[in-house]
């Protein structure tokens, strides 16, 4: 029996998670064999990725500066242990079941309201998108927060191969569906595949990015490899992992988390600390990997760069 003393951050979070009634149901179902679950391996290093990443030699990538912190960067061995990937199963321990996702051969699909859909393997992606590395925050509507170096490239810059036609007004984005190697997707209450989406200011705001790697190498699997979303002025959530299609269209996504439970989670997910959760404050967030327990910031202390992209939608519900 594995007995070990529980991080202060990661109590209050076992409590306040949002998906704790879907644990429950899975705990109950194992009849509790798994006692709390625990990050068996918190100090350690995550294994090694089971499958070798042939981009591995495009890292690390140039860090571009305008992207600052208010705060130390998160431990590595933290941000790629801790992880919610719900595809893998819905603990916060998914770096071991994770590894099972065959990153190669992997491509992604463009499609919808575009000039000429396409299918583009990643590699070749990479080869045409300008990759850089950025500072961001990240925080999870489970009140938990972090700091990473992402690598990767603008998410405009994949819009603008892509050439959206004058009536696309959604960016909708789309998860792989392998439930074989991702066990969580045999879990039929959940609506998978994962989606999520962005409008066309959002998806082309400078701050919309897609992420390749991060701790300048490439994404370990548990991160969402080979490539995910990061929007890091909206809850977690709306950082969709390991995409494979990006989709134009004129209708606003349904999003995988909006499907299961529309009162809590919506579409916009932007981070607000004076609009609470359902079910808990959103105003503090414990620091991932310290003791530290810090303010939450209007859209993340992002306010100054995107504010601007919803003053004509205040009768939105932005925060949820
Ligand atoms: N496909 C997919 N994307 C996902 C999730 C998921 O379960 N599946 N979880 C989201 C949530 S709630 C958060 S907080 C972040 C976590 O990213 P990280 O594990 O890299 O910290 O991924 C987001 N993207
Ligand atoms: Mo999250």
């Amino acid at each position: 029996m594995l007995i070990r003393t529980r991080r202060r951050w990661e109590l209050p979070e076992r409590m306040a998670t949002p998906e704790a009634l879907f644990r429950d149901r899975r705990r109950l179902l194992k009849g509790l064999a798994l006692g709390p679950i625990l990050l068996a391996g918190a100090g350690a290093m995550p294994a090694e990725a089971a499958m070798e990443d042939p981009s591995a030699k495009l890292y690390p990538v140039t860090r571009n500066d305008s992207y600052t912190l208010d705060r130390p960067l998160t431990e590595e061995k933290f941000a790629t242990s801790w992880n919610n990937f719900y595809e893998f199963n819905d603990s916060k321990d998914v770096v071991d079941d994770a590894q099972a996702l065959p990153i190669r051969p992997w491509s992604v699909k463009i499609d919808g309201m575009v000039a000429q859909p396409m299918e583009i393997a990643i590699d070749d992606l990479l080869a045409k998108m300008p990759l850089e590395e950025r500072l961001y925050r990240h925080r999870c509507v489970e009140a938990w927060s972090m700091a990473v170096p992402w690598s990767g490239f603008p998410l405009k810059a994949l819009v603008a191969m892509a050439q959206p036609s004058a009536g696309a007004k959604y960016l909708r984005m789309e998860t792989f569906m392998n439930p074989d190697a991702a066990p969580g997707q045999q879990q039929s209450w959940y609506p998978w595949p994962y989606v999520e989406g962005l409008t066309l200011a959002e998806a082309t705001h400078d701050l919309a990015f897609i992420a390749t790697g991060v701790y300048g190498k490439p994404l370990p699997a548990q991160n969402g490899s080979p490539l995910r979303l990061t929007v890091p002025w909206k809850y977690g959530f709306k950082s969709i992992k390991s995409i494979v299609r990006f989709s134009f269209t004129d209708q606003q996504p349904m999003n995988f988390w909006q499907a299961l439970q529309a009162s809590e989670y919506g579409f916009w997910a932007n981070v607000n600390p004076e609009v609470p959760h359902p079910r808990w404050s959103q105003a503090h967030e414990r620091v991932l990997g310290t003791d530290q327990v810090v303010a939450t910031q209007l859209f993340n202390g992002y306010a100054d760069e995107v504010a601007g992209l919803y003053k004509d939608l205040q009768n939105e519900r932005l925060y949820a």
